[in-house]
């Protein structure tokens, strides 16, 4: 079956990774595109500065940009995306929610909120039932979902692997993140190159938080956030896309690189269309030159890990993924995919 969807903030660096993977898309039917109000009444093609390395879609180029307002969204619109800056969702979307629309979010408003169900699928589908909780409490006919922080999604596929193989007891993380993160400022500091930046602000807290909400339990009622103790350090370097993260995971026994390995090679993925299969791609060389698209396995989707090491009581790793496809944009599409095969639209 196929649900008409819409794009909350269509034209920045998340919201064109979102035209690019809706348009088009085997459940999806894009058919409305917000942005700010002095982009409203444009035209996509005049109203977004499209930095991607293909043209835009020529039925999207078209397409009338609309105000991010419930009167100027089409009432047939299933499913909505957003990929609004934060303080622009934390406004725009409860409004969108409690005028009937579901809302599938990357903006960092409210993913640790009690009621909103913060989901990276392969890893915590069941989550998604907190909306049940969301709409008794809230009253909305629609609903809330989150995606995590792009630096996040990139570990957590790694750490669950580990938590359910082994048992979780702390995560030093160490990031190396491209400047598409920070959006179109960052893709233009490129221009400024030999340029590694320490401190992100606000990042640490959110992978420190994010992690534990996403591989906590839920009893049909609320999130048990998982107690392990989980510190970051996040850090910009001059490559446009993939974040890169240098992790130590504490298990509590010393475990042998290839079980390690292991666990994360048999970490299932999930049969929806953006879900890649194998999830996480390994590779146990000690010495690995990288190619330069790991971040473009499984269309973007995937995550990749390696440089494998034991230490005293865990183990020490590195992994990559896709920041604006895995880390946004498609981790978005991933919920609007679980929405529709959990029967929330
Ligand atoms: C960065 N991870 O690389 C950030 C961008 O909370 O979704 C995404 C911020 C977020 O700067």
């Amino acid at each position: 079956m196929s649900h008409t969807v819409g794009i909350l903030g269509a034209t920045g660096a998340v919201g064109q990774r979102l035209v690019q993977l809706l348009d088009p898309h085997p459940e999806f039917d894009l058919v409305a595109l917000t942005a700010s109000d002095d982009s409203a009444g444009k035209s996509y093609r005049e109203a977004a500065k499209w930095r991607l390395d293909f043209a835009i879609p020529d039925a999207v180029a078209e397409m009338t940009v609309r105000r991010t307002d419930a009167d100027d969204i089409p009432d047939d619109v299933d499913l909505l995306f957003s990929s609004l800056p934060s303080s622009v969702g934390e406004r725009v979307e409860p409004g969108l929610c409690e005028a009937g629309y579901v809302v599938s979010s990357n903006s960092s408003n409210d993913r640790t909120a009690d009621d909103v169900p913060l989901v990276v699928p392969e890893v915590n589908a069941d989550h998604i039932d907190l909306l049940e909780v969301q709409r008794d409490e809230r009253g909305w006919d629609g609903a809330l979902v989150k995606n995590p922080n792009c630096s996040t999604i990139t570990m957590v596929p790694t750490l669950a692997a580990l938590d359910r193989a082994f048992e979780l007891d702390a995560v030093r993380v160490s990031t190396l993140q491209a400047v598409s993160g920070a959006g179109y400022d960052g893709v233009s500091s490129m221009e400024i190159i030999d340029n590694a930046i320490p401190h992100i602000g606000g990042e640490e807290q959110k992978m420190e938080s994010e992690a534990r909400k996403l591989l906590g339990g839920f009893d049909g009622a609320a999130v048990s956030w998982h107690d392990a103790d989980v510190a970051a350090s996040c850090n910009r370097i001059p490559t446009l896309d993939g974040h890169l993260e240098n992790v130590w995971a504490d298990l509590g026994e010393d475990v042998t690189t290839e079980d390690a390995a292991d666990a994360l090679r048999e970490f299932p993925s999930l049969d929806l269309p953006s879900s890649p299969d194998p999830l996480i791609h390994v590779f146990e060389e000690p010495d690995r030159p990288q190619p330069r698209l790991d971040r473009m396995r499984g269309d973007g989707m995937a995550v990749t890990a390696g440089g494998f090491r034991e230490t005293s009581g865990g183990v020490q790793y590195n992994c990559l993924a896709h920041n604006t496809l895995r880390g946004a944009a498609g981790a978005s599409v991933l919920n609007g995919e679980l929405l529709a095969d959990s029967g929330y639209i």
